[in-house]
């Protein structure tokens, strides 16, 4: 048996954990979080299927389970007091699709198991999300696909490891938040759609926060190695071990890959200008190592500590004219914390935080860098780093929280044609933030439960003026500006209904600003050709956004429902312009540069899961999504469809699974999309069908994963995976042919 926290017991929770079918489960993590509290208290289920949670102190309690392969067991409102043993059996459900959850009602986050995109044969968290409902990846090559939530991306979107900002250094978004995280760190991923996070600064579409894993009690391991096609391999390991006060846990990770080929069998270097030498080298090669460690001083307080380094080199972008040669990246964390106090102050919670991102990318893998002075024609060097944190205090049942960061980004261009003398497209701009918060939820009766939040921040981005390329920024929009500041409100209300047949509805309105970050503001680049200039005179995005949504849970029948509407006053979009101020140096006539331009995104989902017995489940989900804008001439907003807005798209999948074996049969359906953004020189899109198998077994700790995407060989490609400009190669990167993966783990 895994016993829970070792020392007193003044009360206890214990039972078993069966699946469908009654068979017991061992490894199953048992977690009892105190209610209004971050304390919890975790164990593991035995070979027995028996499990104890002890040390709890008198409280509420939410219970929850979590097994690979099967959906989240939870339990809200068990109550527990002093000297109290309680019995709580738990039957788990086979996992379905909807483990990645939507978010409208009222957990304002709703959350998915690591293990659930692990087993999936993605090779980042950006492209293992895009199976959840709404969610979709933007390819860029082998690895680091973007995050598209409900047609937000990048920096309309927050996308935090632990809590903390880790931004990317690319200009060109070459590394976004969810590249710079390894799998193998992954607990669970926690998304909110819509314009109803008040937590974080930014937020405009909505919140991804990657929770990475902490130690269970007694010592463990965990040993993984998965390959596949295209001589893809991944080793990781993970080794932690908890006894109270203390828990340490450490892990390593190692990928690489070839370029994968297309269903008609061609590499997705070739015809793009690699090298010849370029064509068969690695697709990406990225290591990551990481620990943590935690320390209770006393009861109810918790010191955490986390440090994560990253390194990936030899990174193709087949969408881009240039690689990356390296991308590294530092993470550190710390908080501390304390919960289950009495009076006022419940808990408070400190949180402080550092990363750093280092990239170099230039097109030394390409033709276009043979016969140069140095071994490119063209580099970036750029960095970046936020330093930041949180305080966070829960006064009775209401969350009062400050949130400050600095963010540091610059990036240094050199161009073989400019004698490589460095630009510095992104001018050393800081970026400084501070914002209040507060959050309130109550139950209104038992079937009624009500929430709002509100938000205060100021934001400052400013260039170093010594940098910035103001002759640029004036030819194009007539200010040389290098500092703004902006202040503003956010905030939202939210409702949930139960009814009695167990239908749940939910609804709320919310508004939330994201300013523009500093390559929007001012980027500066002379090109040939074509210029590539920031507009340091862009306002703050402001989105007010409506979701209404209907789940119905009965039996073995999931139906959930959401409908929204986000109206984005401000919207931040790329556009074609032409020079406006004849300034000496800037010879070139036009510019891709920024603009606000006030916009529409709508759509909606519907997600329907079915057990049809105790081992075979049915799941379909469907999503689709519009994005419009203000046509506006004078501004250079000439045509109404917003860019990169993905086209409808539906995955179905039929499941068996017994808690040993598993497989399960899937098909993914997406639409033509037309509604395309031809002011950028977007192209419509045909849609596709594609199949993929997948099977497994889990015995006692060891599980085996097999895999077969793409079972037909189509050869396809997604609306999204192909950048619009700058620096595009024009290139549609076609999604892998067929292909296989295999994973064997191991874990004690
Ligand atoms: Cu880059």
């Amino acid at each position: 048996a895994a016993p829970g926290v070792a020392g007193e017991s003044p009360a206890a929770v214990l039972g078993i954990i069966t699946g469908p079918d009654g068979a017991r489960l061992p490894g199953a993590t048992v977690s009892a979080r105190l209610e209004g509290s971050e304390e919890s208290v975790r164990a593991v289920s035995n070979s027995s299927g028996m499990y104890r949670l002890s040390d709890l102190r008198t409280g509420d309690y939410t219970l929850m389970a979590l097994l690979s392969g099967f959906e989240p067991y939870t339990l809200t409102g068990l109550s527990v007091s002093a000297g109290v043993h309680r019995v709580v059996d738990m039957r788990m459900r086979v996992a379905t699709i909807s483990d990645i959850i939507t978010v409208t009602g009222f957990s304002p986050r709703d959350s998915v198991e690591g293990a659930r995109t692990r087993e999936s044969s993605a090779r980042d968290v950006g492209e293992a999300l895009a199976e959840a409902t709404g969610i979709h990846s933007l390819r860029k090559g082998g690895i680091a696909s973007d995050v598209v939530l409900r047609g937000f991306q990048s920096k309309d979107l927050n996308v935090l490891i632990d809590g903390q900002r880790v931004y990317g250094a690319c200009p060109n978004h070459m590394d976004p938040a969810p590249f710079h995280v390894d799998f193998a760190e992954v607990d669970r991923i926690e998304v909110a759609k819509g314009p109803f996070d008040i937590n974080n600064q930014g937020s405009l579409g909505g919140v991804v926060n990657i929770v990475t894993k902490k130690a269970e009690p007694g010592l463990h391991g965990t040993g993984t190695l998965s390959t596949g096609s295209y001589g893809y391999i991944n080793p990781s390991a993970t080794l932690s071990f908890s006894r109270a006060p203390f828990s340490i846990l450490g892990g390593y990770s190692y990928r690489r890959s070839d370029a994968y080929t297309d269903g008609s069998g061609k590499r997705f270097t070739e015809g793009l200008n690699f090298r010849p030498e370029s064509l068969d080298s690695d697709a990406f090669r990225v290591g990551t190592i990481w620990g943590n460690v935690s320390f209770s001083p006393f009861a109810g307080h918790l010191a955490q500590f986390s440090y994560s380094h990253q390194q990936a080199d030899h990174v193709l972008y087949p969408y881009l004219l240039m690689d990356a040669v390296y991308d590294d990246t530092n993470r550190l964390n710390a908080g501390y914390q304390v919960t289950g106090l009495a009076g006022l102050v419940r808990s408070v919670r400190i949180q402080a935080y550092f990363s750093r991102v280092d990239h170099w990318m230039t097109d030394e893998y390409r033709a276009s860098s043979l016969s140069r002075p140095r071994e490119y024609s063209m580099g970036t060097l750029a960095g970046t780093q936020a330093l930041g944190g949180k305080i966070e205090t829960m006064l009775r049942s209401v969350k009062v929280g400050v949130e400050a960061y600095h963010r540091e980004w610059n990036a240094a261009t050199s161009l073989a044609g400019a004698g490589y003398t460095p630009q510095y497209s992104i001018p050393d701009v800081g970026t400084d933030s501070f914002g209040l918060y507060s959050e309130y939820a109550r139950s209104l009766s038992d079937r009624v439960r009500l929430s709002f939040g509100g938000r205060l921040d100021t934001v400052t981005t400013a260039a170093d003026g010594a940098r910035a390329n103001s002759d640029l920024h004036y030819a194009y929009h007539s200010t040389r500006l290098t500092s703004k500041t902006n202040n503003y409100p956010s905030g939202n209300v939210r409702l949930s209904v139960t009814t009695s047949l167990g239908i749940q509805f939910t609804g709320g309105i919310g508004h939330t600003v994201r300013v523009p970050d500093a390559r929007e503001r001012y980027f500066g680049l002379k090109r040939m050709g074509t210029d590539w200039v920031g507009n340091p005179g862009l306002k703050p995005s402001r989105n007010t956004g409506l979701d209404g949504g209907v789940s119905f849970r009965r039996e073995g029948l999931l139906v959930e429902s959401n409908l929204y509407l986000n109206r984005i006053a401000d919207y931040v979009t790329v556009i074609p312009q032409a020079k406006v101020n004849m300034v000496a140096g800037v010879m070139n006539g036009n510019a891709r540069t920024y603009q606000n331009a006030d916009a529409r995104i709508y759509g909606g989902d519907i997600l329907v899961s079915y057990l049809l017995s105790t081992r075979f489940f049915f799941s379909s989900d469907v999503s689709f999504v519009r994005g419009t804008r203000t046509t506006s001439p004078e501004r250079g907003i000439l045509t109404p469809n917003l860019a990169e807005i993905p086209p409808v798209r539906s995955r179905t999948t039929m499941r068996y699974d017994t808690g040993r074996v598993f497989a399960e049969v899937e098909a993914v359906f997406s639409g033509a999309q037309r509604n395309v953004d031809t002011l950028l020189g977007e192209a419509p899109t045909p849609g596709y069908g594609i199949a993929n198998l997948k099977g497994g077994v889990n015995y006692r700790g060891a599980s085996l994963r097999l895999g077969l995407n793409n079972l037909f060989g189509r050869q396809y490609v997604d609306y999204l995976s192909y950048q619009r400009d700058p620096f595009r190669s024009g290139a549609r990167v076609y999604e892998p042919g067929r292909n296989w993966f295999l994973s064997l783990s191991y874990r004690f």
